[in-house]
């Protein structure tokens, strides 16, 4: 596969050349793609060096794949052009999710019902990822009514200016504030812009894409998504009622048997996911499975993954394989 990733020297970009490596992506030529002060300047890929191309040089390579995640701005301008000369664009921004035209990937989800003809092809915001890859299998099963989630989000989700921000917090140095106010120390209930209705773009990237995932537009969900100072991945709170009665030991097996989750739940042993040990793993962990007793049929559980990885770069890439062993590039 002559593959691009656009956006190679970002945060994502960087993991994305990790699990590519890791995984033994299929790859026959490497296009890395960053923004004009970058171009030129080399990476390294499995021990060899790549030189960092322009938007217009990647183009005209004609890649069979492009891994975007260079923002929303410039996916908005360069994902079509890509397309129009063949590659298949997978996009890591929120500017394609919410297009009727365009499907939203979770590849354990909703994959096969890709073809050839999807030119672009969306990846879903971090904490949507988590979060549906847990509901999926129990929506299936249970049918959801509900789902009130609560997010504790990474700095890593805005980027590395946030890691420097806090960085520099903890060193009491001043520098560059992304944030309204000091992460350290600190937890902020605003991840993203706020939009009309109270709301943030996150909360309601969380509400929204997730219908879109699981493709039932009844689901009612709300959400409140918070920064903390944390770097490994975001955590969830979720709270989630079911249309239909459950068995919470066939439920957890449900989890259990889901590929890509991993259950860690064991109170005797103080068992639950943190963020501090799903950094760099590709799996979603999900623990403190309780009933909620003060609702029929509903359950609380806690959901953690790295949102470098299964949130952004190893989704796209699951999605690029899927591409592959169906041959639909
Ligand atoms: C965050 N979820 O943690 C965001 C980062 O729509 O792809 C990813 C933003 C997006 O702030």
């Amino acid at each position: 596969m002559k593959i691009a990733i656009v956006g190679a020297t970002g945060m994502v970009g960087e993991i994305m050349l990790k699990v590519l490596a890791e995984r033994n992506f299929p790859i026959t030529e490497l296009i890395p793609v960053a923004s004009e002060k970058s171009v030129g300047k080399t990476i390294s890929y499995k021990g060899v060096d790549y030189t960092i191309k322009s938007m217009e040089e990647a183009v005209k390579m004609r890649p069979q794949i492009a891994l975007f995640s260079a923002g929303g701005t410039i996916s908005l301008e360069w994902a079509p052009k890509f397309a129009a000369v063949g590659t298949t664009v997978i996009d890591n921004s929120s500017a394609w999710r919410m297009n009727p035209e365009i499907k939203l990937i979770v590849p354990e989800i909703n994959a096969s019902s890709l073809t050839a003809d999807d030119k672009i092809i969306a990846n879903p915001n971090c904490s949507t990822t988590q979060l549906v890859m847990a509901l999926a299998p129990l929506h299936k099963q249970y049918s959801i009514r509900r789902v009130i989630v609560s997010t504790y989000q990474s700095i890593t989700g805005t980027g590395v200016k946030a890691v420097r921000q806090l960085e520099n917090e903890y060193k009491n140095e001043s520098g560059e504030m992304v944030y309204a106010y000091p992460i350290h120390r600190n937890a902020i209930p605003h991840c993203d812009v706020f939009e009309d209705n109270g709301y943030t773009k996150e909360e309601m990237k969380l509400v929204n894409e997730t219908k879109k995932i699981l493709n039932d537009q009844n689901i009612a969900l709300t959400a409140t998504a918070v920064r903390i100072p944390v770097v490994g991945g975001h955590s969830e709170a979720v709270n989630i009622e079911f249309e239909n009665d459950f068995d919470l030991a066939e439920l957890r097996r449900i989890l259990h048997d889901t590929a890509g989750v991993v259950v860690q739940d064991n109170t005797d042993t103080n068992t639950y996911p943190m963020p501090l040990y799903a950094e760099g793993k590709n799996d979603v962990f999900v623990g403190r499975i309780r009933r909620d007793e003060s609702l029929k049929n509903t359950i609380n559980m806690w959901i953690v993954a790295d949102n470098l990885r299964k949130g952004a770069a190893t989704n796209t890439i699951q999605i690029a394989e899927y591409l592959i062993e169906n041959k639909l590039v």
